[in-house]
């Protein structure tokens, strides 16, 4: 018999897609999400039909259905500046204080890069500019300072061919000036699941046992990208100690919707909330560039399985 999935989909999903934006736009998906005023918030990935992408609001009273989504409320590109130039992708949100910090891809007239946003209301928005320049992508703030500090994990993409994307990690004292950069959680070699290319999911979650990220492993195969996900735990008080790190991926590519869509074989999650019981996980993803999926899990077993399921986190 199978083990059961550590990650249970939701029956009735995709949970919205692109005929659930008022207007016409190509795709819906890599949604950040958090809770607010009572309901999930998503802020969903809209691409429009010009290539563009933009974020948009879309809550719902139980974080499955009845998705209430207002296409004016959101962060647009400003596509006459150089730094969102082709529009803004995949959001992370972190709650610091009562300010939802947004850190997101910034397309510029140079590449991706990393850009914060903040909001108190998802109504209005503060741009805080660029914290890493192109290429760098899927990046997410931690909710506290360490030592005084705040930390942003991260993935720049080394032009050089062969060595590999890896996830880093950066700190600053103010939000604003970042340094002190180091690999944190570097891509395996050969056959691995997660060899050569890796990055981050959603933003770093606060259990009893560290910190839990999710990131994802691409592999490439004869027909395309696989993209799956696999567990990370760091020292509560130093996020530069891996603590365990999967083995094996726990969530990969396998219904219809993440199989068929403008990229096949892609689950890219950007948020995950952790409901009121302290045990249930809602991860909310993008399937195949097209629309979003949620899927459900329990937190200690996410935890006892990467007890059991450790594998070596060195680099090299
Ligand atoms: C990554 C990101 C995501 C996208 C994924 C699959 O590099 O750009 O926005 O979902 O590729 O295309």
């Amino acid at each position: 018999m199978s083990r059961p999935e550590l990650f249970r989909r939701y029956e009735a999903n995709p949970i919205v897609a692109a005929a659930d934006l008022p207007h016409t736009v190509n795709a819906v998906f890599n949604p950040g999400a958090i809770e607010f005023d009572g309901r999930t918030l998503l802020l969903l990935r809209v691409e429009h039909r010009t290539g563009i992408s933009s974020l948009v609001v879309a809550t719902s009273e139980n974080g499955f259905t009845g998705w209430d989504i207002d296409a004016a409320r959101g962060l647009e590109p400003d596509t006459d500046s150089l730094e969102e130039r082709w529009g803004i992708e995949d959001p992370r949100i972190t709650l610091i204080g009562d300010e939802y910090h947004i850190v997101y891809t910034a397309f510029s007239a140079f590449g991706p890069m990393v850009c914060l946003a903040k909001t108190r209301d998802f109504v209005t928005f503060e741009r805080l500019g660029v914290l890493q320049p192109p290429e760098d992508k899927d990046a997410a703030l931690f909710p506290t300072t360490f030592g005084g500090r705040w930390a942003l994990l991260h993935r720049p993409a080394p032009a050089m061919a062969g060595l590999g994307r890896h996830v880093w990690l950066s700190f600053s004292p103010d939000l604003h000036h970042w340094g002190d950069a180091q690999v944190l959680i570097a891509a395996r070699k050969g056959g691995a699941w997660d060899a050569n290319h890796i990055g981050l999911g959603p933003p770093p979650m606060l259990t009893e046992d560290g910190w839990l990220l999710c990131y994802h492993g691409v592999r490439q195969t004869a027909s395309g990208s696989l993209y799956r996900l696999g567990l990370v735990l760091l020292d509560r008080d130093d996020p530069t100690k891996i603590l365990a790190r999967g083995s094996e991926w726990i969530l990969g590519p396998h219904y219809p919707y993440e199989q068929f869509g403008d990229v096949p074989g892609a689950i890219f999650p950007c948020g995950w909330i952790l409901r009121e019981d302290g045990d249930t996980i809602h991860l909310y993803y993008g399937a195949a560039d097209s629309v979003v999926c949620v899927a459900e899990a329990s937190l200690a077993e996410l935890l006892s399985h990467l007890e059991g399921h450790q594998g070596s986190s060195e680099l090299s």
